[in-house]
């Protein structure tokens, strides 16, 4: 399948970016502010809100404004006629840590892990309560119990605001369009009034750093634009040349912001108006924004010492118009993106004609009906999400990617360690995206130094661990206060979880050098603290205990969750020891607590056991959370050829949970099912997820908006595709492992396995592989399997090999 890189050809270049490849579109036919959505509920001054609140301060901005993204940046365009509206994001724009009142105080209860053998010795009695009740005294951090006063001192993401851009145009218009390329990651807007045909283009570019908005029209002195930034945080302005600068701190901790707003003006005139930008008689208009904090992701000050006004002037003295920086900017993003073109069928072409919220309205009012074309853009969206909100230098992807529209997001839009954050890098491997998933492992190190306090305070251990919920300024310990039972924030190998993300960058791209300089530590000293951790029952087997099934409990003498996850950890830290020739005390420590882990069980009803125990779980019997599953997927301990009986345990255990829950609930439950090879219920949850978790603009939906969803499903869908393990030095790939009815022929190009293998093509008919192309990059021996066929190969770095049925 050749992948031609189509010249651009001006806006609405429909023509496909690749032969294979259709254009794919995100479309309106309004701008967001003008589809009549409920007026906001909350606003920016809204204090303390029900971190469950499942609305967005402005509906219109979860359901119909566009996303770009640079990683650094995020915004969200709204394309209204009278004045364009673009929500800023700059990924380091938090509250809370260094500058925060409460912050220096300890976090962690320096002591904690001595009260650990009288809960032990409680559950091994039998006393459940007595443990849990000493376990939530103990097993939580220090801190004000007040769920505002935690959040002031832990800190949420915000909103920088938004750029404000009056055209003087009023409704109504005609032949309105706004669309979001995939393929370009442009957001371009049209519409005719006045006599002329006007045109807008935005986009966040990763190569220059900077917001670029272009406001055109086919008719000469047409653009009369009034520019502001509505901020809710006290930002001073002032004129810069053709610009103003906006600057200030943030209340709670100090932390300096800076927004530059340039204005590149063919033909006219422009001059500031307060703090306005006025340009009048334009022929064209180009807006640049740069944002910078003086953050930084270095711990214990997290603070750059730059002065952000010098950091953004320095990004705004570059300059060569607006023709190159877009130019670029799409050939920066066809690196990416155009690595992967799928095609599992199509949709009818009345049905790709209509704007996208419809064919979103048509699945959900007929849960049945399904949209092919439309799957195949909610895959290539989740890896566009991905490209947009995380690039190497910046922070990982939160709970909303890069961009949030509030000052208090639902759950501070951090990063949740037992699923949401490790969910968002699921399709970075798989979908060929491995550079953007640098970031989380540079996290997962930044958290080394107080993870390595927490390890010590609950466990008297080396090595670092980090609790359920973790933000930028390096926080590891259970945040207590939460309207929650104590315990809850107790999640101890959350750490250990986003470690394994560093052994499988390694055994997707097979770069040695990288797992070497950047994913040796947070892994080796995950798995450290994981060995430390265990506790020897009578019999000699080691557990995790206490333990607690996420965000339902109960406390446990070992959830399968927390067994699950060790037994990843240690077994990819040893895989990665192994890679690099490190055999030393400590990998003997990791093989010794490898074999002793207490093994899955499975229960009288057939289902995977959750916890050590026999519960009762009838109080929740649907609960989003499956993490007792973890070895099934994400974890690579459950199958059905290796261990047939705990994968049908797995089928019972979804079946029990159920289909519908909240987006990622979703999103997690195709990739189970793609592990099982059940690809047409894997595609039952992908229509699931379409008519009941997707907003317009296909954000997905928790609600409120939360990416894991998006990601999830991607990663699913690839799963469906393609599947791999790497063991021993052999990878292992499955071709069409979960390929349901529905996608009956089709071709994909691009999606990667581990062992550093690409299948750079692989075509199906009537549900039957039909031929594949794959290279290795890095050699060795490798199985490919479709069906009951195996074809063994000793491969050469970059030398394609072929399977033909
Ligand atoms: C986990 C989930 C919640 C929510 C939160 C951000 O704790 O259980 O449903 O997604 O993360």
């Amino acid at each position: 399948m050749p992948r031609i890189p189509a010249v651009f050809s001006g806006l609405f270049a429909l023509a496909p970016l690749f032969a294979a490849e259709p254009a794919r579109e995100i479309v309106f036919t309004r701008g967001a502010g003008e589809y009549g959505v409920k007026s906001p509920r909350r606003s920016w001054t809204f204090e303390n809100p029900d971190p469950a609140d499942k609305t967005n301060v402005d509906p219109s901005w979860e359901k119909y404004a566009l996303p770009v993204g640079d990683g650094f940046m995020g915004a969200m365009v709204y394309g209204d006629v009278a004045a364009e509206r673009i929500q800023l994001n700059e990924k380091t724009l938090w509250s809370g840590g260094p500058g925060a009142p409460g912050w220096d105080e300890p976090k962690d209860k320096p002591d904690a892990y001595r009260a650990l053998p009288e809960i032990r010795r409680l559950l091994l009695a039998g006393k459940y309560k007595e443990a849990e009740k000493l376990s939530s005294k103990e097993c939580r951090g220090l801190g004000p119990e007040d769920r505002g006063e935690v959040n002031k001192i832990f800190g949420e993401y915000k909103t920088l605001g938004d750029l404000i851009v009056e055209t003087g145009h009023r409704l109504p218009v005609a032949n309105y369009r706004r669309a979001l390329s995939l393929d370009d990651a442009v957001v371009a807007t049209r519409y005719e009034t006045d006599g002329a045909v006007f045109t807008r283009e935005t986009f966040l570019s990763y190569p220059d750093r900077r917001l670029v908005a272009r406001f055109a029209a086919d008719k000469p002195a047409r653009q009369n634009l009034r520019v502001t930034l509505e901020s809710p945080h006290p930002l001073a302005s002032s004129p810069k040349g053709d610009g103003m600068l906006f600057s200030g701190k943030l209340e709670s901790n100090g932390l300096r912001v800076a927004c530059l707003v340039k204005v590149v003006h063919d033909g006219g005139s422009v001059k500031t108006d307060g703090d306005a930008l006025v340009v009048a008689g334009a022929d064209a208009v180009t807006l640049e924004v740069f944002v910078a904090t003086d953050y930084a992701a270095k711990p214990p000050h997290w603070r750059s010492g730059v002065a952000p006004s010098e950091a953004v002037a320095g990004l705004a003295k570059t300059d060569s118009g607006y023709a190159a920086l877009r130019a670029r900017h799409v050939a920066d993003h066809h690196e990416l993106y155009g690595r992967v073109a799928v095609d599992w069928g199509d949709s009818p072409s009345d049905v790709k004609a209509l704007p996208t919220d419809a064919r979103v309205a048509a699945l959900k009012k007929n849960p049945g009906a399904t949209d092919p074309d439309l799957e195949e853009i909610l895959f290539q969206y989740g890896r566009y999400l991905l490209i947009a909100s995380s690039r190497p230098g910046s922070l990982p992807a939160n709970l909303q990617g890069v961009w949030c529209n509030e000052i208090l997001p639902a759950w501070r839009s951090d990063y949740h360690l037992n699923i949401n954050l490790q969910m968002n890098y699921w399709p970075a491997g798989p979908c060929n995206l491995a550079e953007c998933q640098e970031p989380l492992i540079d996290y997962a190190t930044s958290l080394m130094p107080s993870g390595a306090v927490t390890a010590r305070a609950y466990f008297d251990t080396g090595g670092w661990c980090a609790m359920l919920a973790s933000n930028i300024w390096g926080s590891t310990h259970p945040n207590p206060g939460v309207n929650r039972p104590r315990f809850w924030s107790y999640f101890p190998l959350g750490g250990a979880w986003v470690a394994t993300h560093a052994y499988e960058q390694y055994a997707f791209t097979g770069d040695k050098n990288a797992l070497r300089e950047r994913g040796w530590a947070p892994l080796s000293g995950a798995a450290d603290a994981v060995a430390g951790m265990l506790f020897k029952l009578p019999d000699d087997r080691l557990t995790v205990a206490p333990g607690w099934s996420p965000e339902h409990g109960p406390v446990s003498l070992g959830t399968t969750t927390d067994l699950a996850m060790a037994r990843e950890a240690l077994t990819d830290a040893l895989g990665a020891a192994d890679a690099l020739g490190v055999a030393d005390a400590r990998t003997a420590k990791w093989k010794t607590a490898l074999a002793g882990l207490v093994g899955y069980r499975i229960g009288p009803d057939g289902r995977l056991c959750e916890w050590f125990e026999d519960v009762d779980d009838s109080a929740e019997p649907h609960h989003r959370h499956v993490n007792h599953l973890f070895g099934l997927y994400p974890g690579h301990q459950i199958t059905p050829e290796a261990t047939p009986a705990l994968a049908e345990a797995a089928r019972a255990t979804l079946k029990a949970r159920g289909d519908v829950s909240t987006g990622w609930s979703m999103g997690w439950k195709i990739n189970f099912l793609a592990r099982l090879h059940d690809g047409d219920h894997a595609h039952r949850m992908i229509a699931h997820l379409m008519s009941k978790g997707l907003s317009p603009n296909l954000f997905d939906l928790h609600p409120p908006f939360q990416i894991d969803g998006n990601f999830g499903a991607t990663a699913g869908m690839a799963e469906m595709l393609v599947q791999s393990r790497l063991e021993n030095g052999v990878a292992t790939i499955d071709l069409l492992p979960a390929l349901p009815s529905a996608w009956k022929d089709g071709e994909v190009s691009g999606l990667c396995a581990r062992g550093g293998v690409t299948v750079d093509t692989m075509k199906w008919k009537d549900g039957a592989l039909t031929e594949a192309t794959l290279t290795s990059r890095v050699g060795g021996p490798v199985m490919v399997r479709f069906a009951d066929h195996i074809w063994k190969f000793d491969t050469k770095p970059g030398g394609p090999f072929r399977v033909l049925k």
